[in-house]
């Protein structure tokens, strides 16, 4: 590995940020998709939170452990394939560089198209098998996952007494639902080590919310994963290699108009291990009308948010910056003096 200098480190430390206050610490919500509850529970957990965790999902731990162990094999892979695979646009691997504006980040990561008739987009060749068996997995993982997620979006839709059950599930399962899957691989920095600097300062990927609908993630079991709490704290999400955790993206933040909340969140890398996540971000076709149900709304004029489609907000959200807050040009100004 290359050594890197302290001043090329720097850019990537985080500004120190508030402790979290150890009375008022919260849990992580668990929802527990086998108990008859759980609908309750995770509808409460997104309207307070818009974060929690998945356990009893049913998805098969071989599904993971495959895709985990082909993605170890291509981050281990020498540099010249995997940049064979890069840089990204927006599809590809990349290296410390994160969208179009200048996010950096320690981290290394394979951003793929998952809409059901997308082509296999990603080539990387140190063997035509590795390839074959990386695609295979991911087909494999993705489907099951956006099955669950579908899962819990009628589950959402149930308890929030909407019509249709499938008001949000259906723009995942749409042959055009606009889906996106991402591989993460936090390295360790040693360079972090041998200095004097704390190591848990070092930005794996800066604070953002998540443009689309839902995002489930599954991590190993190297912690990382940080959200904000309403006091400006950041709370770590201790990683859990079974479980998922679910987030709720801006778009289904506008969907129930803000009465679920779009968490910000991040990745603080480790100096000593590596971190590996893989996320789906399940999002609605480009041409999909984004807008808060009329249903949540007792009067039309209640809604926080313009209309927009998503391939308005997804071109919006693709050129901003990592901590832009998206979600801003499309608010409605209150006419209430
Ligand atoms: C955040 C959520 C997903 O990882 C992602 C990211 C996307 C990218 O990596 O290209 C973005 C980011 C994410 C939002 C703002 C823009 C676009 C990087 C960035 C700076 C794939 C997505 O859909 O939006």
């Amino acid at each position: 590995m290359v050594a890197l200098s302290q001043s090329t480190i720097q850019q990537f430390f985080l500004k120190p940020s508030k402790p979290v206050n150890p009375l008022t610490f919260p849990q992580i919500p668990t929802i527990d998709l086998s108990k008859p509850d759980s609908k309750h529970l995770l509808v409460k957990a997104c309207q307070e939170v818009g974060f929690f965790k998945v356990i009893n999902h049913g998805i098969p731990l071989n599904f993971i452990n495959k895709l985990e162990t082909e993605a170890t094999k291509f981050f281990s892979s020498p540099q010249s394939v995997k940049e064979e695979a890069g840089p990204p646009d927006p599809f590809g691997y990349g290296n410390k560089n994160i969208g179009r504006n200048g996010d950096v980040g320690w981290v290394e990561y394979l951003l793929l198209d998952v809409k059901p008739d997308s082509q296999r987009n990603i080539f990387f060749s140190n063997s035509d098998q590795h390839q074959e068996n990386f695609h295979c997995a991911v087909d494999d993982y993705v489907t099951a996952v956006k099955n669950m997620a579908c899962k819990i979006l009628e589950m959402m839709a149930d308890e929030l007494k909407l019509e249709q059950r499938n008001v949000f599930s259906k723009l995942l399962m749409d042959e055009q639902s606009d889906s996106v899957f991402r591989v993460n691989y936090y390295p360790p920095c040693p360079e972090v080590q041998e200095s004097e600097i704390d190591g848990g300062n070092l930005i794996g990927f800066g604070e953002h919310t998540d443009p689309q609908i839902i995002s489930v993630l599954r991590s190993d079991n190297t912690s990382g994963l940080e959200i904000s709490l309403s006091d400006g704290s950041w709370m770590s999400a201790p990683p859990d290699s079974e479980s998922f955790f679910i987030n709720v993206g801006d778009s289904l933040q506008v969907m129930t108009n803000r009465i679920f909340k779009s968490i910000k969140h991040r990745v603080v890398a480790n100096s000593k291990k590596s971190r590996m996540s893989m996320i789906y971000f399940g999002g609605p076709p480009l041409n999909e009308k984004i807008a808060p149900l009329a249903s949540l709304l007792e009067r039309e004029e209640d809604s926080l948010y313009k209309e927009f489609t998503w391939f308005e907000y997804k071109n919006s959200a693709f050129n901003s910056s990592l901590s832009h807050n998206r979600l801003g040009i499309f608010e409605k100004v209150s006419s209430k003096i």
